[in-house]
């Protein structure tokens, strides 16, 4: 039965490609973003492409109250949220701790850790009263290995990790699945959000390496929603081929 997956950060990349992953396995669609017109633009595409039901909300998870706004409306018109992937979050600069920007480091915190808690603050009661739902988080092996430059988004992502965990023993009365995946290197506008759009030193981190693709991170999220009812995948790691730990890489 198709199910209603929602998905935040959908306007872009890792989130964009796991909206199409759901919509080719014919699951209706929920997709969130801060660009409206991306969104509308990937409702057009997704519905003409695959017919199924594609509902789209302009939402910045920074945002607490939008954030509560926005969900009741969802939660209004779709029968359920079966499934939420916290997608929505960035990497700002890559400076030493002590030389970075705070805007920068509060901006990280309030998208990767407090609007992926607002969202999921949101969404979690009905899940709970439906007793079934499946909540994907993106997380990072940045959240496992911390490294040069990245010691609060590696926090964040570590963040990331725990709320997962938790949040999977205060359900755990219930049928719903709890799965952070950290995903390693992948070629996404994550680097030129990261560099304040320095699109050659983007360029530069995905240089000599294989990176994963969008693509490959969406199949893994798409093979652990796609598990039976009893079996709940928790933490899934997925690197590219040269690369070892989140910042020990092998480039040609
Ligand atoms: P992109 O920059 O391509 O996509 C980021 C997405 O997050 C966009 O859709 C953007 O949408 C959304 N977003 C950012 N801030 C907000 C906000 N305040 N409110 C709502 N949406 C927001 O990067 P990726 O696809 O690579 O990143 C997606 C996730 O994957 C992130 O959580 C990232 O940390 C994680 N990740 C990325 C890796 C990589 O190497 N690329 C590796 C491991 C994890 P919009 O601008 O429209 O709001
Ligand atoms: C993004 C991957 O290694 O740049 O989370 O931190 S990395």
């Amino acid at each position: 039965m198709a199910r209603y997956v929602l998905v935040t950060g959908a306007t872009s990349g890792i989130g964009k490609a796991i909206a199409y992953a759901f919509a080719e396995n014919r699951d209706h669609l929920i997709i969130t973003g801060r660009r409206v017109e991306k969104l509308k633009e990937i409702q057009a595409d997704m519905t003409a492409k695959y017919g199924v039901t594609v509902h789209y909300y302009q939402m910045d998870v920074t945002q607490a109250a939008e954030v509560v706004t926005v969900c009741e409306q969802i939660l209004a018109q779709v029968p359920q949220i079966d499934i939420l992937v916290n997608n929505a979050g960035l990497a700002l600069g890559l400076d030493k701790f002590y030389e970075s920007n705070v805007s920068d480091m509060v901006t990280m915190l309030d998208t990767n850790v407090k609007g992926l808690l607002y969202v999921t603050r949101q969404i979690l009661p009905s899940m709970v009263t439906q007793n079934t739902g499946h909540i994907i988080n993106i997380g990072s092996t940045a959240g496992i290995y911390a490294y040069a430059g990245a010691a609060v988004y590696a926090a964040t992502k570590s963040a990331v990790k725990f709320l997962s965990d938790g949040i999977r023993i205060d359900t755990i009365e219930t049928n719903i699945k709890v799965t952070t995946i950290q995903p390693g290197i992948v070629e996404t506008d994550f680097s030129q959000v990261r560099f304040h759009g320095d699109k050659e030193r983007a360029a530069m981190v995905y240089q000599g390496i294989e990176a994963l693709q969008a693509e490959d991170i969406a199949q893994s999220v798409l093979f652990v929603a796609n598990q039976p009812r009893h079996v709940q995948i928790s933490d899934m790691t997925i690197m590219a081929t040269q690369q070892a730990t989140g910042f020990t890489i092998h480039r040609d």
